[in-house]
């Protein structure tokens, strides 16, 4: 898939998207959810990539939301079509990726910017983001996971807060909310996602995809995440990284894990 609206480069293990839309404040349309989409997908199914950095491009903004000029206009049909789409081809994808996405929040975090990031499995913030979901204050909800996953990270009083009253917050109050993991200065954004990103990469790729599953199992209506820890673990043991791992321990060397 050839992409008009974002950018996505590989960096020794890390895969980094950049929604590249500046003048639009990297809005999300259609078309760059589905670009999205197809380079997660990827990042997903390559073995050489441990890590997938999201951030966007230029100094205002991560992403402004979901394109108002492109959906202003659908339909009550249109709109649940759309966001049970964006749910499962981007939103839940990101969630479920086999390997850690870490968002670089580079400005205004709004509406499906700050739920894209909040579908990523750690968030760090420059100084200068404003994170907020200002939904209501157009006649719609958060349609792409954001009234569930702003309670989970936040709490539901801070969550109904947020929503509720569409303003945004700044870095240092989203970091004090738990919402984001780190604030840094802008200049230090990205070296701090990948200093992350480095220390999950010298670890088991295939634990750390049995740690996502049984983590987000626990979110999951209906599953008993203790269940499935149980199994993820005892998959564990049955891989060439586990033996990797222990027998490097044993032998007082660096484990190096194939991700198999
Ligand atoms: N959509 C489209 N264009 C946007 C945009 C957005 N969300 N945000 C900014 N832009 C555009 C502006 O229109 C402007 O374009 P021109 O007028 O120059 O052509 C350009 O980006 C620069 O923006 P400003 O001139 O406004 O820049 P300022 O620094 O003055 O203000 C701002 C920055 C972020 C405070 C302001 O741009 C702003 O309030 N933006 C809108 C924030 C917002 O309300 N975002 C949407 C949240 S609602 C759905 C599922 C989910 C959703 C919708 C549908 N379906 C499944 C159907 C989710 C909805 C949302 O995300």
């Amino acid at each position: 898939m050839e992409y008009n609206n974002i950018i996505s480069e590989k960096e020794g293990y890390f895969q980094i998207i950049t929604i590249n839309r500046p003048k639009q404040l990297n809005a999300l349309n259609k078309e760059t959810i589905a670009e999205l989409s197809d380079a997660f997908s990827k990042a997903d199914n390559d073995k050489n990539v441990r890590v997938v950095i999201v951030t966007g491009s230029g100094e205002k903004a991560f992403v402004a939301g979901a394109d108002i000029k492109e959906f202003y206009k659908f339909s009550v049909e249109e709109g649940k079509r759309l966001s049970a789409e964006g749910h499962q081809k981007l939103f839940d994808l990101v969630e479920n990726l086999s390997k850690p996405v870490i968002a670089a929040i580079n400005g205004f975090a709004l509406g499906g910017g700050l739920e894209l990031a909040m579908s990523c499995h750690i968030r760090v913030a420059s100084e200068n983001a404003k994170l907020g979901l200002p939904e209501v204050s157009l006649g719609v909800i958060p349609g792409y996971g954001g009234t569930q996953r702003l309670a989970q990270l936040v709490g539901k009083g801070k969550a109904f807060e947020m929503i509720t009253t569409a303003q945004m917050i700044s870095a240092q109050e989203a970091y004090q909310y738990h919402l984001v993991n780190y604030v840094t200065s802008p200049e230090e954004l990205l070296n701090k996602a990948k200093d992350i990103a480095t220390k999950i990469s010298r670890n088991s790729p295939t634990a750390i995809a049995s740690a996502i599953r049984s983590i987000n199992a626990g979110y999951k209506a209906g599953v008993n995440g203790f269940e499935v820890e149980i199994e993820e673990f005892g998959k564990c043991f049955g891989t060439p990284d586990f033996i990797e791992g222990t027998t490097a321990f044993v032998e007082k060397r660096k484990p190096e894990f194939k991700g198999e």
